[in-house]
């Protein structure tokens, strides 16, 4: 393990004792460990959790907007008399001395969550029940959040979804070729040049009022909330660190993105990456189911366009990601980012000649 658990572990307020750590999940960001504790004789988990400040340059910010809609979504929850309410939002437990993050001797940022049990995270999903309740668990997200009091959230990464900043950035990987990799991805870059016109679209809905800013959570890949293990609910909305003025619609076509990838996000057969209708219109039904009433027509609209975006964005930063040496997102293979990218722009094929039909699904309900 990379880090000493035990020894982080000290610095936060656990009235439990340290048992064992290890590392968990399968984010692309942070580094996460699921420890376990003897609480009074009994065992009991938590997710200790260090921040990567390479990507979050402002944890202390990042961890203020944390605390903000984690209360504010409890104060919700409890005003409407929710039973469990420790596993329907992230719980933080606060350092010895009162924070809501521990800074280690060599500058790392770490928090610690309750663990939400009997509830699991999947990378892939395989049932269209599991769709719709993750889609309506981060519908529901978006909407218990549309009231939070106080300052505009910060934003964590700065143009985080900026299709057009993401676009500008790998025409710039591909300038610099700082790892003279450009040549042998011709194709892929061709891909991507030829589908510059997608990128400005939702900026422009928004620039022209049509498309409002909310606050978003910004990273609805499915294995970000977590489902019940008896129910399939979508009971916890987690990895809140991009959490932060959007657009409804990025948050949307990213759950389609991966719900209706029959594969691992980093698939190296191609022939099996094909875009399932069936998960678009469960997941588009748990979406509207609640989320619906807060909609615009023009993002009713651009539901499926938004996740044939939203994939190429994705496609286009794990490719500026490989063209720049692998700096953003970890990886454990050589060639990695390429076969990520592949896989999502593969995905994008596959939504182009399912546009018509995703449509009409959305009409129909
Ligand atoms: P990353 O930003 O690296 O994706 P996440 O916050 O998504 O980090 O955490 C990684 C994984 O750890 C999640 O996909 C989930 O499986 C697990 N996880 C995170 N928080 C909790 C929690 N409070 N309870 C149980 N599992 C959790
Ligand atoms: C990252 O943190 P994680 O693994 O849930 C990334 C998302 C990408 C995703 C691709 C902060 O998500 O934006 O869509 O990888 N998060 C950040 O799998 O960049
Ligand atoms: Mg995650």
């Amino acid at each position: 393990m990379k880090h000493n658990l035990a020894y982080i572990a000290k610095n936060f307020d656990m009235r439990a004792d340290f048992i064992s750590a290890e590392p968990y999940g399968s984010g692309h960001i942070n580094d996460t460990y699921a420890a376990t504790y003897n609480q009074a004789g009994t065992q009991v988990r938590y997710i200790h959790q260090r921040i990567n400040h390479l990507i979050f340059k402002e944890p202390l910010l990042l961890m203020e907007n944390i605390e903000r809609v984690t209360s504010h979504i409890r104060n919700k929850l409890i005003a409407t008399g929710a039973d469990d309410i420790n596993r329907r939002t992230l719980t933080l437990i606060p350092t010895l001395d009162g924070k809501i993050c521990y800074i280690d001797p060599e500058g790392n940022y770490w928090r610690t969550y309750l663990f939400v049990e009997n509830a699991q995270t999947y990378d892939e999903i395989t049932e269209t029940k599991q769709a719709y309740q993750a889609a309506k668990a981060f519908g529901e997200f978006q909407k218990q959040l549309t009231d939070l009091p106080g300052p505009r959230l910060h934003d964590t990464i700065p143009g985080f979804h900026n299709t057009r900043q993401r676009f500008n950035n790998l025409t710039k990987a591909i300038e610099e070729d700082s790892h003279n990799r450009a040549a042998s991805v011709k194709a892929d870059i061709e891909f991507a040049l030829k589908r510059e016109a997608m990128v400005d679209i939702l900026l422009d809905l928004q620039a022209k009022g049509d498309i409002p800013e909310i606050i978003t959570h910004s990273d609805t890949k499915l294995n970000n909330v977590m489902l019940d293990n008896k129910t399939s609910e979508g009971i916890c909305v987690i990895d809140l660190d991009t959490v932060m003025p959007g657009l409804s619609l990025y948050d949307f076509g990213d759950m389609a993105r991966t719900a209706m990838r029959p594969t691992p996000e980093d698939e190296t057969d191609l022939s099996k990456v094909v875009a399932q209708t069936d998960m678009f219109k469960a997941l588009a039904e748990g979406y509207l189911s609640s989320a619906g009433d807060m909609l615009t027509q023009a993002e009713k609209d651009h539901l499926s366009f938004s996740t044939k975006l939203i994939t190429f964005e994705i496609g286009l930063r794990f490719l500026t990601d490989y063209l720049e040496g692998d700096i953003y997102f970890k990886t454990h293979r050589e060639g990695h980012n390429l076969d990520r990218s592949h896989v999502q722009f593969k995905m994008v094929e596959s939504l182009e000649s399912l546009d018509n039909e995703m449509n009409k699904i959305i009409t129909a309900i």
